[in-house]
């Protein structure tokens, strides 16, 4: 037993109550979530709520600043704001527990708010936050009154804040000091159990499906990409993009985790036929597969927010010609299990062969991230317009009556891919330069690829095969360059006869424009 233990300090002794009190209420909510409402952990809802609250700028800042971390650090940053009102009600109970409860109460009545207003949760979500509350405020009364308890231990502290010069080291007592910190260690550990139960009851359904799902029979499968149709040994990237390379967006926090076994979609709106699909109805369909590329609206000059994948799925218009559209028709607005929602126009997706209702992806079911089980793919548009993700609802209706997602949030309504091109490498070799780079006008078609050294003349670039319109296409070009620093830039030139403008303008709200320059010297 030491004697010559300083008191602790108010503020450790704070964070000893507050942190794993905060622990063990966030993991009993998310245990509980797994349940009856895996949106509904405290938590994930909180942090799903911060991004849909969050104005336009700060989403863009934070997408621009941070990429693909920008959940990371949205994670990280509540997690901080969390941490802090934690060590907070542990120091307002310094005296009596009731004013540290009130934060406890405060939080609660936020994850509440939160889970209530996510948009893929029953009214059982009202579980996951009260559970967090009560085993919050068990767990913060216990370590109070441990903390108490060897408090209690302590000579009065007035009369020690008197005499500073006689102040002895105050004689905590031992047992009432450690029983404090195995407390708070143990709900730290019970916390870090429950949390991580309650991630793998959550869990492993969705992977599970998916396996089930396997492989797909009696597709139509796209044309292999012609040989040469990439210039990979020039540094472009291949046609098909791995899965596990294909770029990610979305607004959820966590993907949503769908069973196929329990999806379906409702098709309604301004048609003859409301029609509703299970994934066996879906899957029996003729399948197709194609190949296309798929771009984002926010993929800057000379960005990667493009991929190209082979799809398998069900021809979106032929759908469309059962279920019948109504005259006046102009929106096709899609809904995501997890409350995102796109508007395409009709049009577009009556066109044959050009948006599909997507369950596969280079020959697996679609991976979660990218929509299990079913997502919608359209050639030509932007990812934010017609992508949808986690797809549940198909309404055939007109502009006005719906509005999707992003465009409140300062995005357009209208998202047709831009015909872009990018310089992705150039290889000095002597007094040769090889330069290759990627175009795309997906649903248009590239007819031509130029490139311009410093303010020299433009020149034509060899073009790769075509694999099919709607897939971005691969070039190159050696030319003869001096010594010193270069810049090579290029411009595309789609099928339409429209070549890429040298005007600069922003990813929002309809995509970045500008030409892609890079320098290299020789
Ligand atoms: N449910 C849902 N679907 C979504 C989105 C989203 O945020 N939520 N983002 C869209 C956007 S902006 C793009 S670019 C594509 C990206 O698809 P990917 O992640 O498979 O590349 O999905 C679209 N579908
Ligand atoms: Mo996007």
């Amino acid at each position: 037993m030491t004697t010559a233990a300083k008191p602790r300090s108010p503020v450790v002794r704070a964070a000893l109550i507050g942190i794993p009190a905060l622990a063990a209420a966030l993991a009993a909510g998310h245990f509980t979530a797994a349940f009856v409402a895996p949106g509904a952990s405290p938590y994930l809802a909180v942090a799903n709520s911060v991004i849909d609250l969050s104005p336009a700028w700060l989403v863009e800042f934070a997408k621009n600043t941070f990429w693909t971390a920008d959940k990371v650090v949205l994670f990280a940053g509540i997690a901080l704001v969390l941490i802090g009102l934690a060590v907070f009600a542990g120091w307002l109970a310094r005296n009596r527990l009731g004013p540290g409860q009130m934060v406890i109460g405060v939080l609660g009545v936020v994850g509440l708010a939160a889970a209530l207003s996510r948009p893929d949760v029953g009214p059982l979500a009202v579980l996951p936050p009260v559970v967090s509350v009560l085993v919050g405020g068990i767990v913060f009364a216990w370590l109070h009154s441990r903390a108490a308890a060897a408090q209690a231990a302590q000579p009065p502290r007035e009369e020690a804040q008197e005499e500073p010069a006689e102040l002895e080291p105050a004689p905590e007592s031992g047992v009432g000091r450690r029983s404090l910190l195995v407390g708070s260690a143990g709900a730290l550990v019970g916390a870090g159990l429950t949390g991580a139960a309650g991630q793998w009851l959550a869990g492993p359904d969705a992977e599970a499906s998916r396996r089930a799902v396997a492989m797909f029979t009696g597709v139509k499968r796209a044309p292999k990409p012609p040989s040469g149709a990439d210039f990979a040994d020039w540094g472009t990237p291949t046609i098909i993009t791995p899965n596990k390379d294909f770029y990610t967006i979305h607004t959820a926090f966590v993907p949503p985790r769908l069973r196929a076994e329990d999806w379906q979609l409702r098709i309604h709106g301004m048609v003859d036929r409301p029609l509703t699909l299970t994934y066996d109805q879906l899957r029996k369909r003729p399948l197709v597969e194609r190949t296309m590329t798929m771009a984002c609206v926010s993929n800057p000059v000379g960005g990667d927010l493009i991929s190209t994948a082979n799809f398998i799925g069900v021809d979106l218009a032929e759908l469309l010609a059962e279920v019948g559209i109504h005259q006046g028709a102009e929106q096709l607005f899609s809904t995501s299990h997890d409350g995102f929602t796109a508007g395409t126009p009709i049009e577009v997706v009556q066109e044959p062969e050009r948006a599909m209702l997507a369950i596969g992806m280079n020959g697996e079911p679609l991976p979660i991230e990218h929509g299990f089980p079913v997502r919608m793919v359209v050639a030509g548009l932007y990812g934010f317009v017609s992508a949808t993700k986690w797809l549940v609802d198909l309404e055939v209706t007109t502009w006005q009556a719906r509005t999707p997602y992003w465009v409140p949030r300062g995005w357009s309504r209208k998202g047709p891919v831009k015909t872009h091109s990018r310089v992705d490498n150039v290889m000095v070799d002597g007094s040769k330069a090889r330069v290759a780079g990627t175009a795309w006008a997906p649903y248009t078609g590239i007819d031509k690829v130029e490139v311009q050294i410093d303010d020299g003349p433009w020149q034509q670039a060899e073009l790769a095969g075509e694999v099919n319109k709607n897939t971005w296409r691969m070039w190159r070009l050696e030319t003869k360059v001096g010594p010193g620093r270069h810049k090579v830039r290029c411009r595309a030139t789609d099928r339409s006869g429209y070549t890429q403008t040298s005007e600069v303008a922003p990813v929002a709200p309809d995509g970045a424009t500008g030409w892609h320059e890079v320098e290299f010297s020789v």
